[in-house]
């Protein structure tokens, strides 16, 4: 249980003490020990291989850190956060990092998470950056100290309805969401664009996470007879969807965005049914010189990169280069470094709106073909010409 903000200052006050008294001992030295950084998001269960990757992502940049000396001559320390994708849970390990004195986080995946710890953070000027957390509200609220290196669903949602429109040419269009702060909003602001261009959905249902049956809602749907599905939310109810929606002879274009695009949706929804599905999220890392080595590495230590393994990288980057440009582990100052200037990144040149949010978070969409994830359009939303 985090303490409250006044027994924080006790705390704060009795570790500066440890410190001192340690210094003068000297078992600390004189650099004031370790840097702690939390990294967040599920680290088990259904989501666990996204936490995961994101921390796979922040442990390279760390220890490639540390290889150099670390930082302001400090070694840097993980401590991790398991959050299982549920917001209550979330809050506790936000408590957690407290109590462990971390100077910055990085995470959470889920919206459903990064909002609520991004609470506790700000209270206690911790910086949070969330490498996959795409909910507008994230960076909306006026919050110092969230950062996002990822783009947010109102431009996600944007690209894919564009795609629907201009690529596909289709205009019988439902869409489907599990609820979640995230999967509804993608939902909603790729229902928003639709209309904008002149589509309004056949139909519009909430699933609900977790389940393994989705026949119901999926046959409440086919009578409108759509030519393309929309699913906001994660890849495990997303491969369950475009598996049983072939199977109920459902013929539409199943189409999502960054919570599905992995391998795992196409395990679970089997290389024919995932045949021809579409996803938004941003250009191939692969296809990126700035990013190859760190790939390379990444893909030697840990395995196949995940989509959000390089942003994991990213994340812990730029907070690095935040630490050591405000001269020290201030987390107001840490925010204060990272809104002024631009950071270079594996991705490239990274600089943060007033928000919090990266100034380039470009979207495409990919479609499926025997397994793999082909990038199809290119960062003018047109398909990319063919070999
Ligand atoms: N953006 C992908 C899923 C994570 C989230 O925003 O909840």
């Amino acid at each position: 249980m985090r303490a409250p903000a006044i027994r924080r200052l006790c705390l704060a006050a009795g570790s500066l003490l440890s410190v001192v008294l340690a210094a003068g001992i000297g078992s600390a030295g004189p650099d004031g020990g370790p840097i702690r950084i939390g990294v967040a998001g599920p680290m088990d269960g259904d989501q666990g291989k996204m936490g995961q990757d994101i921390l796979n992502g922040a442990r390279l940049a760390i220890d490639e850190c540390n290889g150099r000396g670390g930082v302001l001559g400090r070694r840097i320390e993980i401590v991790e956060g398991n959050d299982q994708h549920d917001p209550r849970q979330a809050r506790q390990v936000a408590d957690r990092f407290l109590d462990a004195e971390v100077v910055g986080v990085i995470g959470h995946f889920n919206s459903d998470c990064s909002i609520p710890a991004s609470d506790v953070y700000a209270e206690e000027g911790v910086v949070q950056i969330t490498p996959a957390s795409t909910n507008p509200r994230f960076t909306d609220r006026g919050l110092d100290t969230v950062f996002r290196v990822c783009g947010r669903d109102d431009q996600q949602g944007r690209v894919a309805a564009d795609f629907v429109v201009d690529v596909l040419g289709k205009r019988r269009v439902a869409v489907l969401h599990d609820r979640t702060t995230y999967g509804q909003g993608l939902a909603d602001a790729f229902a928003v664009r639709l209309r904008e261009r002149g589509v309004e959905p056949v139909a519009e249902e909430g699933i609900v996470q977790g389940e393994q049956d989705y026949r119901a809602v999926l046959g409440s749907v086919k009578p409108h007879n759509p030519e393309v599905l929309f699913f906001g939310g994660i890849y495990r109810e997303g491969g369950l969807i475009a598996r049983q929606a072939r199977e109920q002879g459902l013929a539409a274009t199943f189409l999502s965005g960054d919570g599905v695009i992995d391998q795992t949706f196409v395990e679970i929804a089997g290389i024919e049914a995932a045949e021809g599905s579409c996803f938004t999220f941003t250009p191939d890392v692969r296809n990126m010189p700035s990013a190859a080595e760190t790939v390379r590495t990444y893909e030697s230590r840990f395995g196949e990169l995940g989509p959000y393994s390089i942003y994991g990288y990213v994340a812990a980057q730029v907070m690095l280069e935040g630490i050591r440009r405000a001269g020290g582990v201030d987390g107001l100052a840490v925010a204060h470094v990272l809104r002024e200037g631009t950071y270079e990144t594996v991705l490239g040149p990274l600089s943060f709106d007033d928000k919090g949010d990266t100034r380039s978070a470009p979207y495409v969409v990919y479609v499926t073909r025997g397994g793999k994830f082909v990038q199809h359009t290119g960062l003018d939303g047109r398909p990319l010409a063919g070999p």
